[in-house]
This record gives C-alpha cells, sequence and structure tokens, in this order.
C-alpha cells in the first residue's frame, strides 16, 4: 500500500495539554508518526511518497471562512500581544452565551474550540495544512484507481468540525479528503471511525447530509471524551436521518465485543451502497494506551484491516490517534497489513 507522508508535521509539537486538572506533556507528539513510518519502512508497506499542495479552496469545502482565517492568523496575533508560549483557549461560549466572533485572539480561540486540549504554536498552521495535503493526496491518488492508500496524517482530525478545534485536532483531515471524493464524482462516500474516541467533528460536518455516512466505535460519552457527542441515539437529520451511526462501548472493551460492533458497522456500510470509504484510523483502543480504556491486542488490528477489506471498497486510511508510541506503529501497520491481505 502507498503510504503519503510529510515531515512537516514536527512543527507542530505542543509542550502542554490541560488534563485531569493539570498541565502534561501532550500525548499528541511527532514521534508517533516517525513511529509509524518506521514501521512502514520496516515491514516495506509499499512506497512513501510526500503530499502535494492543494490550496485552502478543498479546506473550505469544509470549514467555515471565519475559522480557516482564524486557524491561518492565530500565532501571529499571539506574537503580536507578546506571547510566545503555546496558544491555549480558556472561555467558551456553552449555553445561553452569546454566538458572536470577538475582536481578540484570546476571544477567538474561546469561540473557535471546544475544550484546552489543542494547543496552537508557531508551526502549526504549516503542519495542520500539510497533514490536510496528505490526506488530499490520498485522495487523489485512490482516484487514480489504487484500492487502498495510507495517508499518514498528524496532528489527527476528526475532533474538529466546521468551526472548532478540540482533542489535538485542527483541521478534519478525513471529512476533506471525504468532501473531496464527492466533489470529483462519487455520490456516497462512507466513513469508519476505529479511533478510540468519538468522532464528533467528522459526524457534526455531515450530520444533515444523505451523502456521507459516518459510523464511529468508540469509549460510551457517558464516561468518556469528548462526554457531549457520540450516543447511540445520534442518527442525522433531515435528509441525513438514517446516515449516522455510533457504537458506544463499556470501558475494558476487547476485541470479542469491539469486532461485533464493527460487523454491525461493516453491513451498514455494504447496505449504503459506498462509492469509496475513508477509515479514521486511531488505534488508541489498544490496551496499553496511557488515555484510553479498550483492550485490543496487537494481532486484532491485522483482524481489523481484514473485515474492513472484505467491504471490498476503495479506501483512504486517514491517521488519527493512538498514545501507546512504542507499539502504534505495529499496530497501524496491522490493519493495513491486513486489509492488503484481501487483495486479489
Ligand atoms: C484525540 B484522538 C482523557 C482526556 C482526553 C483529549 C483526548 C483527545 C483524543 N482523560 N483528552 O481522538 O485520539
Ligand atoms: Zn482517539
Amino acid at each position: 500500500m502507498l503510504t503519503i507522508y510529510s515531515d512537516d508535521h514536527h512543527l507542530h509539537h505542543g509542550a502542554a495539554e490541560l488534563i485531569d486538572g493539570t498541565f502534561k506533556p501532550c500525548f499528541e507528539m511527532p514521534s508517533r508518526a516517525d513511529m509509524v513510518l518506521a514501521r512502514a519502512k520496516a515491514v516495506d508497506l509499499g512506497p512513501i511518497a510526500a503530499p502535494r499542495e492543494f490550496g485552502l479552496d478543498p479546506v473550505r469545502r469544509v470549514h467555515s471562512e471565519g475559522f480557516v482565517r482564524f486557524l491561518q492568523n492565530a500565532w501571529s496575533d499571539w506574537t503580536a500581544l507578546g506571547r510566545s508560549h503555546d496558544m491555549l483557549p480558556m472561555t467558551w461560549p456553552v449555553r445561553r452565551l452569546r454566538d458572536v466572533e470577538p475582536d481578540t485572539i484570546d476571544g477567538k480561540l474561546g469561540y473557535y474550540s471546544f475544550d484546552a486540549g489543542a494547543p496552537i504554536t508557531a508551526g502549526t498552521w504549516k503542519a495542520i495544512t500539510a497533514s490536510a495535503n496528505v490526506a488530499l493526496t490520498g485522495q487523489a491518488e485512490l482516484a487514480k484507481g489504487a484500492r487502498g492508500v495510507f495517508s499518514l496524517c498528524r496532528p489527527p482530525g476528526h475532533h474538529a468540525a466546521a468551526d472548532y478545534i478540540g482533542g489535538y485536532c485542527y483541521l478534519n483531515n478525513a471529512a476533506i479528503a471525504a468532501q473531496a471524493m464527492l466533489d470529483q464524482g462519487a455520490s456516497r462516500v462512507a466513513i469508519l471511525d476505529v479511533d478510540y474516541h468519538h468522532g464528533n467533528g467528522t459526524q457534526d460536518i455531515f450530520y444533515d447530509r444523505g451523502d456521507v455516512l459516518f459510523t464511529s466505535i468508540h469509549g460510551d460519552p457517558r464516561f468518556e471524551y469528548p462526554y457531549f457527542l457520540g450516543f447511540a441515539d445520534e442518527k442525522g437529520v433531515g435528509v441525513g436521518d438514517g446516515f449516522n451511526f455510533n457504537y458506544p462501548l463499556a470501558a475494558g472493551s476487547d476485541w470479542s465485543v469491539w469486532s461485533l460492533a464493527l460487523a454491525a458497522a461493516c453491513r451498514q456500510i455494504a447496505a449504503y451502497g459506498a462509492d469509496a470509504l475513508v477509515v479514521s484510523l486511531g488505534v488508541d483502543t489498544f490496551k496499553e494506551d496511557p488515555i484510553s480504556q479498550f483492550k485490543l491486542d496487537s494481532p486484532d488490528y491485522t483482524r481489523m484491516g481484514e473485515i474492513i477489506g472484505r467491504l471490498g471498497l476503495q479506501t483512504l486510511f486517514v491517521m488519527e490517534g493512538g498514545y501507546a508510541v512504542e507499539e502504534i506503529g505495529i499496530n497501524a501497520i496491522n490493519v493495513l497489513q491486513g486489509f492488503d491481505s484481501t487483495q486479489r
């Protein structure tokens, strides 16, 4: 399988995230992508190519104009105040507060985010646009006829919605790629989000649409981040009604439980009649993941890839989470090797 990768992800390296009421070094760190790349090379997964530049038009197909402007200008607005440390928000427009974009960067930072888990640094804009280009280049290679492509995105994207960042995510790489497929002629695209956390951003972007089916298997929001989306009764609205499926699972879920949800999700994807599939590939479902509570083991990821491969769809894998850095490469690449093993 072809891997798309850019070294520009190194430009994004947050110092700390607010977690459990305290600042801790960011779990989402550059070595994650380095480990996945190293494993792809070690097992000779296939060629590795740099992304092409797609500009901001495909990004604006998914994200709002004001949000993209905010991200593009954020660091210069911040440093203009004499600050050189990472940006983090601290005030959010929750229930009954006004929906008005503030003039100042501190106000904008809260307006365009939903948590303090996504620091903006000097290199963040360059890294997130490179990450989107990695997804778009993978999509372009798929359009040329590849059966499967791996977009080794970092930073991840599935918590980012049309107009907010959060949970280590800025631009929604999977959503941008899915929209590009539609813009180039696909009628129906399915997104399967296997990251441990619910893909609230992706769900939100496509919630009122019937041309994208979104399905996600994740820690039940009753106990797990992002807490405020990802329940089983979220089915879509309007023409999108019936095109959203969530599988919230209990803490401690292992492959025997997780694979039942995957089988159900795959039945829905098959019934949908998608032209292509985007997989939000998080491997934070791993038993040793430091911030997660599922119990998948490394061989389970191979099985996951085989089951996805048996759908017989052109598939773009977009890297999302996974914080057990030692094993992230093994687990992510196992999925891709499992997928490739179903190719004839
Ligand atoms: C990003 B992705 C848990 C705090 C969680 C944010 C997690 C973001 C995960 N106590 N903080 O979906 O892997
Ligand atoms: Zn995750």
